[in-house]
C-alpha cells in the first residue's frame, strides 16, 4: 500500500513537471501576472511588467497569493505587443469579483475603432471585439449572465479565425462569428482591471474591476476546451492527457 502510495505521488510529480515544462514553453504564452508581489511582475519571460496605478492588497489566490482590486486600482500595460495586429488573441484570468454592478472593466486591448475588451456589466459578464473603422462599426458583443457567485472561476476570452469564444471554467458559455478576420493594429495599448487609455471595444468607457483576480494570461493564439478545463480539473483531465501523449510517443504505429 505505500508502495503504491509512494507510485502516485511519483505520478503525480511527473504530471506536474510536464504541465510546467508545457506551459514555460507555449511561445504563443506573451504575458502572465501571477500576484505573487504587489508589483505587476510579468513571469512569461517576456519582461513586458505592467504599470500598476493604485495599491494592490496580496491575498491568498487560486495558486498562491492574488490581487484584491479595490475600485481605485488597475495595470497599464504599454508594451508593444499590445498595439500591434493580433491574429488571434485570447486571455484568461482567475476571478473572484465582488461587485457585479455598473461597469467593471476586466481587461480592455486598443479601443472603439479596433479591440478586444472584456467587462462585467449590470451582472453579466460581456466580451466585444471591433474592427478596423475609424467610423466607430458596432462591436460583436457576446453577454451573458454572471452570477460570480462565492468561488473562483477561471474566465477566457478567445478571438482568431473570425470568431469569438467566451469560456468560464473551461466551458463555452457565448460564441459569436466576425465579419473581421484578425484585429489591426491600434494606437491604445492594454489595460488590467479598467482600460486603457482612450475607449473600449464596447464604444465608450469603462469602469473600475472590484474583487479579487489571479494568474492573468495573455496568448496570441485560440486557447481550446480542453486545454483551458485542466486548470479546473487538473488531475483527471490531466492525466489523461498525459497518459496520450505517453502513449503516442513510445508507440510507433497504430494502438
Ligand atoms: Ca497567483
Ligand atoms: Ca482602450
Amino acid at each position: 500500500m505505500e508502495n503504491r502510495m509512494r507510485a502516485l505521488l511519483s505520478l503525480a510529480a511527473i504530471v506536474a513537471c510536464a504541465l510546467t515544462a508545457q506551459a514555460q514553453d507555449d511561445a504563443a504564452l506573451e504575458l502572465h501576472l501571477d500576484f505573487e508581489s504587489d508589483e505587476a511582475a510579468d513571469v512569461s519571460g517576456n519582461g513586458r511588467d505592467g504599470a500598476v496605478v493604485g495599491a494592490p492588497t496580496v491575498v491568498p489566490g487560486v495558486v498562491g497569493d492574488a490581487w484584491e482590486f479595490d475600485g481605485g486600482l488597475q495595470i497599464d500595460l504599454n508594451d508593444q505587443l499590445f498595439k500591434d495586429p493580433d491574429r488571434e488573441l485570447s486571455v484568461r484570468v482567475w476571478l473572484l469579483p465582488s461587485d457585479l454592478d455598473t461597469m467593471r472593466t476586466i481587461y480592455d486591448e486598443g479601443g472603439a475603432w479596433t479591440g478586444f475588451t472584456v467587462r462585467i456589466m449590470d451582472g453579466a459578464l460581456e466580451f466585444a471585439t471591433v474592427c478596423c473603422d475609424a467610423a466607430h462599426p458596432p462591436p460583436e458583443v457576446i453577454s451573458v449572465d454572471y452570477t460570480g457567485g462565492d468561488e473562483w472561476a477561471e474566465v477566457a476570452a478567445v478571438f482568431g479565425q473570425g470568431q469569438m469564444l467566451l469560456y468560464v471554467n473551461g466551458l463555452v458559455v457565448g460564441e459569436q462569428a466576425t465579419d473581421w478576420a484578425e484585429l489591426g493594429g491600434h494606437g491604445q495599448a492594454a489595460g488590467i482591471g479598467n482600460i486603457s487609455p482612450g475607449d473600449t471595444a464596447f464604444g465608450g468607457g469603462g469602469g473600475f474591476y472590484v474583487g479579487l483576480m489571479d494568474e492573468f494570461r495573455v496568448y496570441s493564439r485560440m486557447l481550446d476546451a480542453e486545454e483551458l478545463s485542466l486548470s479546473v480539473d487538473p488531475m483527471a483531465s490531466d492525466m489523461v492527457t498525459m497518459w496520450a501523449r505517453v502513449r503516442a510517443a513510445t508507440t510507433p504505429t497504430t494502438w
